[in-house]
């Protein structure tokens, strides 16, 4: 039965691989249907979905509301292009400003092209408000960062698995390392303009800094009248615990990026939330996108960002986040194996004490597959674990048995 039940997915697997760019590699499971923290695969396997789809599922998979309003929406008016008004954009407009209190947000729909438009913004304002000479505007960067696959973000990156094989590059981006003032400090000149940056740094591998770090470089930024950008496309929308990880730090960044979440996991929407003297340095025609804006996007956002604020999705993260680090904590200190347990809220990583090139870490998320638990390798020796923000403690429990179980195994 077992070869039989597989021989559906390989079907799957097997179209995936003689049809589509091999972009990726993925675990072997055919995804088929998902509910809250579960998804299942073609065999009618259930899964703990300890991915979120990178966090972007905050809300749990098909949310009823927000799956609602997505359909009722798109019964009415999906699209106009921002050629013209739309009776979603400004609500939507409105209801981010009175949620995160910046004067206005910027729609996009992809995060990588929310990251683009901050750096054409953090440009812009560099030659009308601090008189950089026209394309000498520098931004700052940090080494394990991840901000996407385009051009800019690949040309930011120091991940040879990025970048490499896509030259020429952006120029105008300078790398420093994180966590380091020291090296921060090297790095500032007259022309720089932004500093872009992950509060936690994601696909690096959760790295979380000290707890001064981001303040002393805010503060910093503030001295030298540069901008300071931050990513929150992983890490905002209450999966640190915080509605943005930057709310954990006391720092109130001058542009905010957001994506993944803000539409619940239905559809790319992404923001750009910045105060006026930012934001009005671009002028009407000097950017946009054919979707950004568009009626279906704001109206699931607002569901969206309301189910966060409903379900007290922060709070739980918080709280299910630090109940999750302990029992693993506890659980682990006898598996040598296990180097560190390390995260904020729901987005945390285990690191392994082993080669960056070993395949235990596959191969551990492989039996974890096999148990009913999906989480993937980040960096060979890293695998993230972040579930839907809803996963109450029973759940957490049954889950953290089958890491248990599989490290056992290992
Ligand atoms: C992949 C991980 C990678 C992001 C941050 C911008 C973007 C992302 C902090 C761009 C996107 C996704 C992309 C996806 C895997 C995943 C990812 F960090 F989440 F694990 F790759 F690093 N800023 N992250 O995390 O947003 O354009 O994708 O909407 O490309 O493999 P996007």
């Amino acid at each position: 039965m077992q070869s039989i039940k597989n021989q559906i997915s390989q079907n799957y697997i097997l179209l995936e691989e003689k049809y589509g760019a091999h972009n990726y590699h993925p675990l072997p499971v055919v995804l088929d249907r998902g509910q809250g923290i579960y998804v299942w695969d073609v065999e009618g396997k259930q899964y703990f979905d300890f991915l979120s789809a990178y966090s972007a599922v905050n809300q749990g998979h098909c949310h009823p509301r927000i799956i609602n309003v997505l359909i009722e929406q798109a019964k009415n008016l999906t699209l106009t292009s921002r050629a013209f008004y739309n009776s979603h954009l400004g609500r939507y407009e409105e209801f981010v400003h009175n949620l995160f209190g910046y004067d206005k947000l910027l729609p996009m729909n992809t995060g990588a092209e929310a990251v683009e438009t901050s750096i054409k913004l953090a440009r812009k304002w560099g030659y009308t408000h601090k008189n950089v000479a026209e394309n000498q505007a520098q931004i700052i960067v940090f080494n394990g960062n991840f901000h996407g696959r385009t051009m800019a973000a690949v040309s930011a990156s120091n991940d040879p698995s990025s970048y490499k094989g896509f030259g020429p590059y952006l120029p105008g981006l300078i790398k420093v390392d994180y966590n380091s003032i020291e090296a921060f400090k090297k790095a500032i000149n007259p022309n720089v303009v932004a500093i872009l940056i992950e509060p936690i740094q994601g696909e690096a591998g959760i790295i979380v800094p000290d707890n001064e770090y981001m303040k002393s470089l805010y503060l910093l930024c503030k001295e030298n009248k540069i901008l300071f950008i931050a990513d929150e496309i992983q890490t905002g929308l209450a999966r640190t615990g915080k509605m943005l990880a930057c709310d954990h730090l006391d720092i109130r960044p001058d542009l905010v990026l957001l994506g993944k979440a803000l539409s619940g996991g239905t559809l790319p929407v992404s923001a750009v939330l910045a105060d006026d003297e930012v934001m009005m340095c671009i002028h009407p025609g000097e950017h946009g996108s054919t979707y950004g804006g568009n009626p279906l996007a704001c109206a699931v956002a607002i569901e969206s960002l309301q189910i966060l604020l409903d379900e007290n999705l922060a709070s739980n993260a918080q709280k299910m986040g630090e109940f999750f680090r302990n029992e693993l904590n506890n659980i682990l200190a006898q598996y040598p194996i296990i180097k560190e347990v390390r995260g904020k809220g729901l987005l945390n990583a285990i690191e392994l004490d082993i080669p960056e090139d070993s395949d235990i870490a596959w191969n551990l998320c492989i039996s974890m597959s096999e148990h009913g638990l999906l989480a993937k390798p980040t960096h060979g020796n890293i695998i993230r674990f972040a579930p839907p923000l809803t996963i109450n403690q029973t759940q957490m429990r049954e889950a953290i048995s089958i890491i248990e179980n599989c490290i056992q195994k290992i």
